[in-house]
């Protein structure tokens, strides 16, 4: 690499971004069972803390995602201003239509008006919270679809759900964006209604430049390849956002990279070839992620450091004599330009990014040093639930 490549890679890592979930902070678990963990936060504002104690270590995640009514206070105005008091800001805010009784059998394309009705006020007041909290993403994640053959119309429940994003699509601000996330089952077993990238692109397009596609690397099925995905709608302009995390089999929440760094790495490198990584490009890189058996803010801040990791690499990549090889049709040449940036090892450039910036190059044995773990536990007693399985 020469010098000036150097340079242009430290650059782009430094001003990269990565925006961390309120609810990753917090107890979580499978139906089957919530371990407890001592420390963790049980309001708000303690979230907050963390997700500013994960931004001070890694320099990368100056903004929260919160998730509504998990998150919920009286005065978000002052809960902005906590979160910039501690240095960062909250960023997207996520709906929870999936939750209540009322929506057994869904929430937007539910065949009861009055519940549809209440499903879409909830999204309305996410918007409200927005304006109070100032932030530009409004993530949609709809847990509706049916069990059973014939249980309810599809097509009726498209038409249903395409009324509900617009009127809420209709109510957002000049600088505001929806960002519509899909998940191929779960909790429905037999037909979702925004499945795949495809449906949630299409509503997107109905709706018009402010709504784009969020893709959960989780919610695919196995084998989908999502970094096509990511290509295609870079291509589209329609890619807003990402909710990173690993799966095995099927939506597990794991660190983003634990699972799959290959698949991270090809991800990024898309990011990449498609000029999106720069937050001023307008994609929100968040994760999405839940800590059952590991201690929480480390494995944030590991996420993070995947992420960074796999970025790297990407930005290795030797374009020039990538597409050289792709023009001659020199298939293997091509792969191994690929794959010469991924087997490099990118953790003593990320220190020395780290150390530039007045960072500890080791995030994770900072964070161990500091003492916040000790006082949190100390501090905390009774942590909150995230949420699932409440
Ligand atoms: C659904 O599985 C999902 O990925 C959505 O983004 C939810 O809002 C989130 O999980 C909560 O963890
Ligand atoms: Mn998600
Ligand atoms: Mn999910």
């Amino acid at each position: 690499m020469v010098l000036s490549d150097r340079t242009a890679v430290k650059s782009a890592l430094r001003g990269q971004r990565i925006e961390t979930p309120s609810w990753a902070f917090a107890n979580s678990g499978t139906r089957f069972k919530v371990f407890p963990q001592a420390g963790v936060p049980r309001t708000a504002q303690e979230k907050i803390a963390d997700a500013a104690t994960v931004h001070r270590f890694t320099g990368a995640a100056p903004s929260v995602a919160l998730h509504i009514p998990w998150d919920w206070v009286d005065d978000f105005a002052a809960l902005g201003r906590y979160a910039e008091d501690l240095g960062i800001r909250i960023g997207a805010i996520n709906t929870n239509v999936f939750q209540d009784e009322d929506y057994k059998l869904g929430s937007v394309t539910n065949p009861d008006p009055g519940v549809r009705r209440k499903a879409t006020d909830h999204l309305l007041e996410a918007i409200a919270i927005m304006d109070t909290t100032g932030s530009r993403d409004l993530k949609l994640w709809f847990s509706d679809g049916i069990n059973y053959p014939g249980q309810d119309d599809i097509r009726d429940r498209q038409d249903r759900l395409a009324e509900a994003l617009h009127e809420t699509y209709d109510r957002l601000g000049a600088d505001q964006r929806m960002l519509l996330e899909y998940k191929l089952f779960e909790p429905a077993f037999y037909a979702t209604d925004i499945p795949d990238w495809g449906t949630s692109y299409a509503h997107c397009l109905e709706l018009g430049e402010k709504a784009t596609v969020c893709i959960d690397t989780g919610h695919h099925a196995p084998g989908t390849n999502i970094e096509f995905i990511v290509a295609f709608l870079l291509r589209a302009g329609k890619l807003g956002a990402f909710d990173f995390n690993s799966r095995f089999y099927a939506d597990d929440d794991l660190m983003v990279g634990a699972a799959d760094p290959f698949q991270l790495f090809r991800i990024m490198y898309e990011i990449v070839r498609g000029g999106a990584l720069d937050p001023a490009y307008g994609i929100n890189f968040m994760l999405d992620q839940c800590h059952n058996i590991e201690a929480k803010i480390p494995a944030i801040i590991r996420s993070v450091m995947n992420v960074q990791e796999a970025t790297a690499k990407a930005l290795l990549v030797d374009r020039d004599a990538l597409r050289a090889a792709q023009r001659a049709g020199n298939v293997l040449e091509a792969n191994a330009v690929l794959m010469d940036a991924y087997n490099t090892d990118v953790r003593p450039l990320l220190a020395e990014v780290r150390a530039e910036a007045g960072l500890d190059p080791d995030p994770i044995a900072a964070y161990h040093r500091s003492g916040y773990q000790e006082k949190i536990v100390a501090d905390r007693a009774g942590g909150q639930q995230a949420g699932w399985g409440a």
